[in-house]
């Protein structure tokens, strides 16, 4: 069923987060938008897996597929938005989350990435993170927080799809996951 033409389904409702994937990955990927409930759970790896198993036994467990659970984690908030970072997002939006940070005087914060690959009734997690600063809203690529998360001295959202994910917590998580695929297929 994991032969690299057989497409992989990738549950979300971000086309953001699709790109990415696609962007990195040598193999199929098709976007199911299925809203699985997000579990409560101590680690973001747990989250992750739930929802690939809940996802799988919804569809119908005749394809692979995967899920991305992220979050952003900002240090001098404790950790905020962390597990609240979509809805934050939402309601608050990025520019307060800057305002919420500007004057503090460590301005440290670290996106996480879980890949959740599910085949066979088998999961396995792959995690990917990446530490920047909190800065005020520069560049237009990109999504949610991107523009004002800093790396390098540029943004997420100053980077093409291609620069973000040579660093970006995802591009990372992509990374073990093909590297892990490409030794299925051996
Ligand atoms: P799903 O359907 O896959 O769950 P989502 O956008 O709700 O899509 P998450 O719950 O994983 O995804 O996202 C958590 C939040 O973190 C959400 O506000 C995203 O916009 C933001 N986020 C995740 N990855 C990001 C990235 O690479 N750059 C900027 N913001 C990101």
């Amino acid at each position: 069923m994991t032969d690299s033409t057989t497409p992989i389904r990738f549950v979300t409702g971000n086309p953001h987060k699709v790109d990415e994937v696609r962007a990195a990955l040598d193999r199929p990927i098709e976007q199911v938008t299925f809203d699985y409930p997000e579990i409560q759970a101590d680690t973001i790896e747990a989250v992750a897996e739930a929802g690939a198993r809940e996802a799988y036994n919804h569809l119908g467990g005749d394809h692979p597929l995967i899920v991305e659970d992220s979050g952003l984690r900002i240090d001098a908030l404790g950790g905020f938005p962390g597990p609240y970072s979509s809805y934050i997002e939402g309601t608050l939006g990025i520019e307060r989350v800057w305002h919420l940070t500007e004057r503090e005087d460590d301005r440290t914060a670290s996106f996480v990435s879980v890949i959740a690959y599910i085949a066979d009734d088998d999961v396995i997690t792959f995690t990917g993170r990446v530490t920047g600063t909190i800065v005020a809203p520069r560049g237009r690529a990109g999504f949610g927080y991107d523009p004002i998360f800093e790396v390098d001295g540029r943004t997420l959202a100053e980077r093409t799809t291609a620069e973000k994910n040579e660093l970006s917590h995802r591009g990372q998580a992509i990374a073990s996951f093909a590297t892990w695929l490409d030794d299925q297929s051996r």
